[in-house]
């Protein structure tokens, strides 16, 4: 076994915020050595290379004798109740009574002098953190955009260390492992499933991601979603609702003839100004200007930004209409909810039928929510990846089906059978982690192959 020395901070994961968590450590001075169950975590050599000093293990955690530790901190993706970590999980430090096992949230706020606007919710966390970030910048605060979505967090301290406010996107992962977070805001934006395969069931992801209200000074949820509100009550609480509001609420009434995005009775801009389309994006819009109201940011500059934000790639982008077949990636649609939002948002706006492309890592999700709508709005699904079979269970019956190898097999296919009106929608309600490395490559490969194929159609 190998001995980690009494005052030493064990790192565990040498993935981005693991890295990330090494150079905080790193500028504090603070001693630690890393962990990775991987035999070659990714970026190996490069680290040993900047941190000649540093010892690595990959293995086992069970490996090291853990007994003298200073503290544990663990990757997102880390989970902390596998052998090795439950035990520590459940230890507290001889110092302070602290827990010994936290992520990197927990260094974040230990070092945090300003204050913290916090996203969840299972879909909208990235959008909404940028319209935040944006609506901020807009109001000429200097703020930092981070966490889950962009630069880890610690990286943000480091970057921009007199920021006015740091507005964090945080999964359920980081949230677990943060004991109290101490937001300015705490925005829980909505709640459906994914990430089962590590949470277990939808009560313990919920528990995950109710960490965003610890020490929070102010909330903001959704009034439509029970899911989202804290258990025990906080100092200020703001909801939302894609419904006429309630007198204190963020919401959306009729106004001149036209849906407005209001606050109580007070109109703000009409809805479909909102630069973003959809119903939920119009609920993501509400969510920030709730947000942006407790930092003081003004209603005009931040629905200035709701008309300009055009959106963030691999989230409902548009990629091209050729041959009037209308070719969307919504990549980002790792889930059966966002899939859901996808299809509520674009079905209803064609002329034809819609075809969806899905499958990848389903991570222990339900995926018969999808059937209705499908049947309602599809001409076929096309399904690829580790879990069609699953999706092809859930959905035969509701509309043809096809399974292909791969992505690009789905998009042949797609091309193959679309008639005008139709539009073609990657939003695959899974993960990609079986055949690419990330969201964004699976994006990229189907945003390139539908561009080669315009430039193809206009020769
Ligand atoms: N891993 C091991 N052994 C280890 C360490 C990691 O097998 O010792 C595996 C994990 O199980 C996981 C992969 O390596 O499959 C990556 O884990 P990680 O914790 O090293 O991940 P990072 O590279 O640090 O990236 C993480 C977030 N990833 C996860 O939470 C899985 C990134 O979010 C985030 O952008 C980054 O930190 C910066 O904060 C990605 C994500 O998919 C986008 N997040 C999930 C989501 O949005 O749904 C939560
Ligand atoms: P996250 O960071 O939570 O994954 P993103 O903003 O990246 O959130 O969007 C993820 C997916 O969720 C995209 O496919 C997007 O189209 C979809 N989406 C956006 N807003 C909503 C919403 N309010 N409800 C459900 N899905 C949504």
């Amino acid at each position: 076994m190998v001995k980690v020395p009494r005052g030493t901070t064990l790192v565990v994961g040498l993935g981005v915020s693991g890295r990330a968590i090494c150079r905080h450590l790193s500028r504090l001075g603070t001693p630690y050595r890393v962990v990775d169950t991987r035999a070659v975590p990714p970026g190996l050599d490069e680290f040993r290379a900047d941190h000649p000093d540093v010892e690595i293990h990959c293995g086992a955690i069970s490996d090291l004798d853990l007994d003298e530790v200073e503290e544990v901190v663990v990757s997102p993706g880390v989970d902390p109740r596998m052998p090795g970590l439950a035990e520590l999980a459940r230890r507290r430090r001889d110092s302070d009574g602290q827990p010994l096992l936290v992520g990197e949230i927990a260094l974040f706020v230990r070092a945090c002098q300003s204050p913290i606007v916090a996203i969840t919710g299972s879909n909208a966390k990235s959008t909404v953190t940028t319209l935040i970030g944006e609506m901020a910048r807009a109001a000429g605060r200097r703020v930092a955009v981070g966490g889950n979505l962009g630069t880890p967090a610690l990286d943000l301290l480091a970057e921009m260390p007199q920021a006015d406010c740091y507005v964090l996107e945080l999964s359920s992962f980081q949230l677990e492992t943060t004991p109290c977070l101490g937001a300015e805001s705490a925005v829980f934006l909505n709640l459906s499933e994914d990430h089962l395969d590590r949470h277990g069931d939808m009560t313990g992801y919920r528990v995950a991601k109710l960490g965003i209200f610890r020490g929070a000074r102010h909330g903001v949820v959704n009034a439509e979603d029970p899911m989202t509100w804290p258990e025990t009550p906080l100092p200020a609480l703001d909801r939302f609702t894609t419904r006429p509001p309630g007198s204190h609420d963020w919401g959306i009434g009729h106004y001149r003839e036209r849906d407005w995005l209001m606050q109580g009775d007070t109109p703000l801009m009409p809805a479909d100004e909102v630069r973003l389309p959809g119903r939920h994006n119009q609920a993501n819009a509400l969510a920030a200007l709730a947000a942006g109201h407790r930092l003081g940011l003004a209603l005009e500059t931040m629905c200035e930004v709701l008309r300009r934000f055009p959106g963030l790639p691999h989230r409902g982008e548009w990629v091209a209409d050729i041959e009037r077949v209308r070719w969307i990636n919504d990549s980002k649609g790792t889930n059966v909810g966002a899939t859901l939002a996808a299809i509520a948002g674009l079905g209803p706006t064609l002329a034809g039928r819609l075809i969806l492309l899905a499958g990848g890592v389903g991570k222990g999700a339900d995926f018969s929510p999808l059937a209705d709508p499908l049947a309602l709005y599809g001409r076929e699904a096309i399904l690829f990846g580790q879990d069609a079979d699953r999706l092809e269970w859930a959905l035969r019956g509701y509309l043809p089906l096809a399974r292909v190898e791969d992505m690009e097999a789905a998009m042949s296919r797609a091309a193959a059978i679309a008639e005008p009106g139709d539009g073609v929608l990657l939003s695959p309600a899974c993960a990609s982690l079986d055949q690419f490395s990330n969201y964004q490559e699976r994006g990229d490969v189907f945003r390139d192959w539908v561009r080669r194929h315009s430039m193809e159609s206009h020769r």
